[in-house]
């Protein structure tokens, strides 16, 4: 059982904690049966599940209420919970934040009403396309265009690893409309799935399987009301949105560590070795240890971040990026821990670390690289270092 004494420290209220219990409650059945041969089939299928009973309430704000901020603990809960259950369910829950959280952020009235409505029944899955083929950590050199038509943009250009491709009902697409250059001529939009001159273009596979595309826009018109915040406000709508979804990440790490360490604690306590169990070695006691203390550190930084963005703090960017960093690299460590553990078991296809050996490594590069984490962390320290 994982170690849920974090649960008492003070950046949480009572009702993370009911979450925690009846979330964990709920996946334990729910996420550990996830079918991984069809992965479009499971994730649609488990999007619908975690809409109808009542979770995907967490991943976006509440269109009827007047209160328009994300509750970043409860993503990160959420995120960590499904994580150390199941990848694939950890994914379907984040798509469905990531992909609107643009919306939820900077959408006006009847966006949140149309889109958030759906996705928070588990009614429609959505996606965040902001990756182009020539632009991954350079966001501010995206290339698609947005060209104002009337009553519409007319958008071209590719977009590509862009998750839940293929699946999803609405996309969030940041494009060029050239305000100015860089960072300050980028615009997001809703894109419907199915809008003439929207295609998929190419499936992805990868080493953890899920839905994953390469999308192409020919001459896509999209409506005018479907522009989100302002135009030329595309870099900081995307930047905002990943200064919330950094952190979770890091918490979908966490969880995935944690499993780890459960995994390693079976095992080592009841394997034997020269007549005593492998857990009487200090070496795997040692093991074990860093494992442990990783997962603590990692999970200090997470919520540390994920409590400031609650308490009103502007921007996280700062603490997100080291929460990303650290609960992303060091969960890759205890994993690999994990599978030495484990021996020849450790990696051999169908057993849990090796299953979560694979599902870590994409962490440490979507939604902002660990490069690029130490790139916003060190500009950082040098701001202050400047303003000191
Ligand atoms: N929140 C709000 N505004 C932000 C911001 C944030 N987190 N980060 C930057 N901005 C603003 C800056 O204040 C600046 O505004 P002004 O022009 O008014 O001064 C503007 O945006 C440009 O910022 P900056 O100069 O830092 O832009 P860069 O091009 O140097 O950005 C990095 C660099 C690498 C940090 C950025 O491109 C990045 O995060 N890349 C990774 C992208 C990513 O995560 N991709 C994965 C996609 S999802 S799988």
């Amino acid at each position: 059982m994982a170690d849920r004494s974090f649960l008492d420290w003070p950046f949480f209220e009572d009702h993370h904690r009911v979450l925690a219990e009846e979330l964990d409650a709920w996946a334990s059945v729910a996420a550990e049966r996830i079918d991984h041969n069809d992965i479009d089939k499971a994730c649609a299928q488990f999007v619908a599940k975690l809409g109808q009973d009542g979770w995907l309430r967490h991943s976006a704000v509440d269109p009827r209420s007047a209160d328009s901020r994300m509750d970043v603990r409860s993503l990160c809960i959420v995120r960590e919970t499904l994580a150390r259950h199941d990848g694939l369910a950890d994914f379907a829950f984040a798509m469905q934040g990531l992909g609107t959280g643009a919306i939820s952020l900077f959408g006006n009235a009847a966006q949140q009403s149309e889109w958030l409505t759906k996705t928070r029944s588990g009614e429609a899955i959505s996606a965040f396309a902001l990756t182009e083929p020539q632009s991954g950590s350079d966001v501010a050199n995206s290339a698609m265009s947005a060209v104002p038509a009337g009553g519409h943009y007319v958008l071209n250009g590719q977009k590509t690893w862009i998750s839940n491709g293929g699946i999803a009902d609405v996309y969030t697409v940041f494009a060029r409309t050239g305000e100015a250059p860089g960072a300050r001529g980028l615009s997001a939009f809703i894109v419907p799935a199915g809008l003439p001159g929207f295609h998929i273009t190419e499936r992805l596979e990868t080493i953890a399987p899920h839905p994953l595309a390469t999308l192409q826009f020919d001459n896509c018109r999209v409506p005018k009301e479907y522009l989100i915040g302002d135009a030329g406000q595309g870099f900081k709508i995307a930047m905002s949105v990943l200064d919330v979804f950094r952190p979770t990440v890091a918490a979908a790490a966490l969880g995935f560590a944690r499993r780890a360490l459960d995994e390693s604690l079976k095992r080592v306590t009841t394997r034997q070795i020269q007549g005593a169990s492998l857990f009487d070695l200090q070496m795997v006691q040692g093991h074990i240890a860093d494992m442990a203390v990783d997962i603590d550190a990692a999970a200090l930084l997470v919520y540390r971040a994920a409590w400031m963005k609650d308490m009103g703090v502007p921007r996280i960017t700062r603490e997100a990026a080291m929460a990303k960093l650290f609960a992303t690299d060091r969960a890759q460590e205890v994993i690999d821990k994990a599978v030495q553990l484990h021996g020849g078991d450790g990696v051999r296809s169908g057993q849990k670390v090796e299953e979560l050996y694979r599902d870590i490594r994409a962490l440490r590069i979507y939604e902002g690289a660990s490069d690029v984490q130490r790139v916003v962390i060190a500009r950082q320290a040098r701001a202050a270092f400047e303003e000191a």
